[in-house]
């Protein structure tokens, strides 16, 4: 196995030899490409149950995931949850031989509206045992689905029956308690959704963009296509909704319009200090219920602790394209991150001069920093997104993982990616001229 320190020295040995001989790295240019991001498909519509009538809610949307689509018999909603091994795309050239829920990590929303009777069947095509927990659901103690505690575990090939009244509105989860730390890191969680039966009107009649994003972690070895189970620390791939950056599929609004975004984390081991740029949001809800208004505050990042929902609402009133990130810098990479040589500051010209007399051109690299390397193509093993940079609007974006935008706009054509904001001229960040240096006294050594 290589482990990311050895990959790193062999990238950067490799990067070396390929500036050595010639093939240089392909440095971005300056500012005047502007890559827009290839079309994404529009979302899917929303569920319906069996008629064809609509729904009595507004949906979720489900940024990269799913709704899990339900029947009606005899006035009792009934749901097929299958836990099964699942093939899932992180992000383009990442690919993992993981568990999840039909076909998928996360496994689907589960949307209910307060007061609904539920039966949800869960089908184990997994080599092992397995139970379903419905995190945050108060419900009566045999269908709590703990293995050993309240049930017998599901068996490979059965299929159990929960019978549930959603008697309360709010976000939860769902995940297995049976080998917990195998089966949730390799990905089998989901949002459960209920809907209140009369929902609070929102304040000034604004259209309601409704997001669930679901926060996972994996320790995927670059090359490898199996995420560690028994990983403790050092998660190396993040992602929202399964998705890592720049694959994660933005969330849009328009001007105006009250966005409210259910977070949910059942990663691991992480807590995720979740921030977005230019907006102030207030935490209104958690999986324990509401949280009343006189004791909501003002944030701009929300811990979203592991085993842990938070819900955040604000009004989205600037245009742009805002990052919405976890803070912690590890956790916006790709397959990136520890273990590698401290070179920053070091004086390595000495080092490059002994080596370039036995290998001519050689060159080390990370002494400025680790972001010019997210810029040079250098040779990967198959199936790893390391150090890869995506086409931003102004340039290459070296960021990945738990990492996504809100595209806020005065108008949406639809509700997929409208592309770049096109800036008003003149309220850019550019390079200082020697005019307004001179204009407002600035020196610059
Ligand atoms: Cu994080």
């Amino acid at each position: 196995m290589i482990d990311r320190r050895k990959l790193l020295r062999r990238t950067l040995a490799a990067g070396a030899a390929a500036l050595a001989t010639g093939a240089v790295a392909q440095a971005p240019g300056p500012a005047q490409a502007q890559p827009q991001p290839p079309p994404r498909p529009p979302p899917p519509p929303p569920p319906r149950p069996a008629g064809g009538r609509a729904l009595p809610y507004q949906p979720v949307v489900v940024p990269d995931g799913a709704t899990l689509p339900f029947k009606l018999v005899g006035g009792v909603k009934v749901f097929h949850l299958v836990a099964e091994p699942i093939t899932h795309e992180i992000a383009p050239g990442l690919t993992s031989d993981t568990w999840g829920y039909n076909g998928r990590t996360p496994g689907p929303l589960l949307e209910l509206v307060q007061g609904d009777r539920a039966r949800i069947y869960v089908t184990n095509k997994l080599p092992e045992a397995t139970t379903v927990h419905w995190h945050g659901i108060l419900l009566p103690n045999g269908m709590d689905g703990v293995a050993g505690i309240t049930q017998p575990a599901i068996e490979p090939g059965q299929t159990f029956r929960y019978d549930l009244t959603f008697d309360r509105a709010g976000t939860f989860m769902y995940h297995p308690h049976f080998d917990e730390m195998t089966q949730i890191a390799l990905g089998m969680l989901g949002m459960i959704v209920v809907h209140p039966r009369r929902p609070a009107a929102v304040a000034g009649g604004r259209r309601v963009r409704d997001y669930g994003l679901m926060l996972h972690e994996w320790k995927i070895v670059p090359g490898a296509r199996r995420p560690d189970p028994l990983a403790m620390n050092d998660f190396n791939q993040l992602a929202f909704n399964g998705k890592g950056y720049p694959a994660t599929t933005p969330l849009v609004a328009e001007r105006g319009d009250l966005v409210r975004i259910r977070f949910g984390n059942l990663g691991p081991m992480d807590h995720h200090p979740i921030h977005l740029h230019g907006f102030h949001w207030q935490v209104v809800e958690t999986d324990g219920g509401q949280v009343p208004p006189s004791a909501r505050w003002p944030e701009t990042t929300v811990l979203v602790p592991v085993g842990s929902v938070r819900v955040v609402e604000f009004v989205a009133d600037a245009p742009g394209d805002w990052p919405m990130h976890c803070h912690m810098t590890h956790h916006i990479m790709n397959q990136m991150g520890h273990d590698v040589p401290n070179l920053i500051g070091a004086d390595v010209r000495g080092v490059d001069a002994s080596i370039g007399r036995l290998a001519p051109g050689y060159m080390t690299m990370g002494e400025t920093g680790m972001g010019a390397m997210a810029h040079m193509k250098m040779p990967l093993p198959r199936n790893s997104i390391s150090m890869v940079a995506s086409p931003g609007q102004y340039g290459p974006v070296d960021m990945g993982g738990m990492f996504t935008l809100l595209k806020v706009r005065d108008r949406l054509d639809g509700d997929g990616d409208p592309g770049w904001y096109a800036h008003p001229p003149g309220t850019v960040a550019a390079l200082a001229t020697a005019d307004e240096l001179a204009r407002d006294g600035v020196d610059v050594p």
